[in-house]
Parts: structure tokens; sequence; C-alpha cells
């Protein structure tokens, strides 16, 4: 049986540009978390290789300081590690992973047609890099000496926007045992085209706000059939977190509602929590931004919510709005049901919105 990682898109050294600076130097570090946690898992597992699938920097010129600390994490594995550069730390002449000395159980496919090494009696890996933010790599033209042949490669399985699609049919005739991706930042789930398996693992790191979602990387077994575990990434999550205050009555409220919304994982999230809907009492934000921002890694408390005004309020005016208000009145006095009445006072408060020049209310 044959055990290995595989990971892409971590990004280091991303700028997280929508966090503080204290906050994005950390949310930095903890990428060197998940790389490091990552090396503990394969070796925890005795996995035979680290398949990164590209991506491992956020650019083709990383800081020297921080290429050598990443190879020197690679370096810890008990395990050969294979690289396969994408679009973002895409091969140069002044590439480091050209010109910096690697370690010795670090192999980066550097040419940008597949090249093929051995990684075990009967395992191939075969892989190859990008040479710039677009390239095609063909899938065929190869021939296999081994009975497994796994294929490590930067890859957008979505769209075919010049970062090397490939089609359904294009992974079947290539006759993979596995096709190891990279680039699409969701993981993609477990997936076959003919006799090949593939998957994206997703990023191993969150780079963008609108990133959210569990992060992390595969755990492969490979014998009569491919078998993945997903593990979480020790990185930094994005979350979207909306709560509608119109039902809350007051923070004690709000607290309640919070508790059941907050992730196990909530010191690696930077949430994004917006109040929406019509309040009947005014939160205290300053304390809400406090609290949160000690629950959270990050937190942005965002209030979208509007004062709920009474309905009744211009009942006893003499203009067409109290006008509109004694007729709806009437006609939610002589409704028949709950439903009739209740789309009255929905039609009411729409048409009082509309008079006040207020957003209409949520259905
Ligand atoms: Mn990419």
């Amino acid at each position: 049986m044959l055990k290995f990682l595989h990971l892409a898109d971590l990004h280091l050294g991303a700028c997280f540009d929508m966090l503080p600076a204290d906050k994005a130097e950390a949310a930095r570090e903890k990428q060197f978390d998940a790389l490091a946690h990552a090396v503990r898992v394969a070796g925890r597992e005795r996995a035979q290789a680290i398949l990164i699938a590209g991506d491992l920097f956020d650019t083709p010129s990383p800081a020297p300081a921080l290429f050598s600390r990443a190879m020197h994490l690679l370096a810890q594995a008990e395990c050969p590690v294979y690289l396969s550069p994408g679009n973002h730390d895409h091969i140069h002449a002044a590439s480091p992973y050209l010109t910096a000395a690697l370690p010795s159980n670090v192999h980066v496919f550097t040419a940008a047609t597949l090249e093929a090494l051995p990684l075990t009696a009967g395992v191939t890996i075969w892989g190859a890099a990008f040479h710039g933010q677009n390239a095609r790599v063909p899938l065929d033209g190869v021939s296999f000496d081994t009975p497994v042949n796994l294929c490590l490669i930067h890859t957008d399985l979505l769209a075919d926007n010049g970062h090397n699609h490939y089609t359904p049919g294009e992974i079947a005739a290539s006759r993979f045992s596995y096709l190891a991706a990279g680039h699409n930042h969701a993981p993609s789930g477990l997936r076959r085209a003919g006799g090949t398996v593939f998957a994206c693992p997703g990023g191993l790191s969150a780079v963008k706000s609108d990133e959210t979602g569990p992060k992390g990387f595969l755990l492969l077994t490979v014998d009569e059939t491919v078998k993945a575990q997903f593990v979480s990434s020790k990185a930094v999550e994005f979350a979207s977190i909306d709560i509608d205050l119109s039902p809350i009555p007051s923070d004690t409220g709000l607290q309640k509602v919070l508790i059941d919304r907050i992730p196990q994982n909530h010191d690696r999230v930077a949430a994004a929590v917006t109040l929406t809907g019509e309040r009947v009492y005014e939160p205290n934000l300053a304390a809400l931004r406090r609290v949160l921002g000690q629950v959270f890694f990050s937190c942005v408390v965002t209030d979208r919510t509007t004062l709920k005004k009474p309905l009744w309020r211009y009942l006893q005016q003499d203009d067409l709005r109290g006008a509109v208000s004694r007729k709806y009145r009437d006609l939610i006095e002589a409704a028949e049901n709950e439903d009739e009445k209740a789309r009255l006072l929905l039609a009411l408060r729409y048409a009082l919105a509309a008079f006040d020049g207020d957003t209409p209310p949520a259905l």
C-alpha cells in the first residue's frame, strides 16, 4: 500500500492586506504552522511522500529568508517531498527553485513538460512546472514503466483560463493512477475520470476573505483503490457570519445566538460578523467588538441593521400615510385568518417603508 500527503496553494508570504498589520503577520506565521503540521502528520502516518501541487509561495521570487525557512521545514520530513511549481511560484531564470540549494529530500519539477522520478519500486511520480502566469502541460506522450503513476501538477480543474485546465476526458485518457491537482482554493473532493482518480485539496491556507470554508490537505492511500482523508489545516480560515437582529430583544439574547454560531476552531478564524434586520434595541457594539476580537483570530463587526419603527406611527395623522394606515388597520381587523393578516401587515410595512424612503422589509 502506498501512503502520501497531497497539499497545494499554501501561498507562503501572502500579504493578508484585509487584516490589520499585526494580524497579517500572525496569519503568515500560521502558514508556517500549517506546513509544519503537514510534515508532522506525514511522519506520524509514515507517509512515503509529500506532494505539493504548486503555489507553495505567493510570488515567483519569495524573500530568501522565507524560502530557506520553508525548505528547512520540508527538510525535517522523514520522506521525500515533490513539488510542481504553479502560477504564483512559477519558474524563471532567477527562481530560487533553480538557484538556491534545496534539501536532499526535496525534489522540484522544473521542466515545462512532464518528467518522471521514481518513488518506490512500482511507483513513479510525474510532474512539471509553470514557467509563467499561464501554462499548458500536455498529459499525453508519456509512457509508463511502473504499475502506479502519480501526476503532480498545478491545474485549474474548474475553468479554462490559461492555468493548465484539463477536461475529464483528458484526465481519463492520461491513465495516471492519481492526478494530484492544485490551484483551485476550494477542495474538489475525490473524483474519477476513467481509471484516473484526481483531486484538488484546496488551499492549505486561505489568502482572501471570500475563501471561506475548511482548509486542509489530503492523506491518500493507494492499493486496489484510492482513498483520501481530509486533514484540517492549522492556517487561518475566513468566515462570514450574518446575524439577523430582528428577533433578538437584548445583548443577552445576542450572546445566546452568537454562542451557537462561533465555530470550534474560532482562534484560527478571521471572522466578518454582520448584523442585519430591524433592531428593537441598541446593541453595545463596542463590547461586542471587544469580546469577538478575543474569541476570534480577528473579527470585523459591521452593523447593517435599521431601527424598527412602530407600525402604527401614522395612524392619527391627517395625510396619505394616515389614510393608508387606517385602511390597513380596518383590513387587518377584518382578516379571516393569520396568513391573510400577516400578508396585510407586510404590505403595510412595505407601503410605510416606501413613504419613508427606507429599505423595504425582508420577506
Ligand atoms: Mn495557482
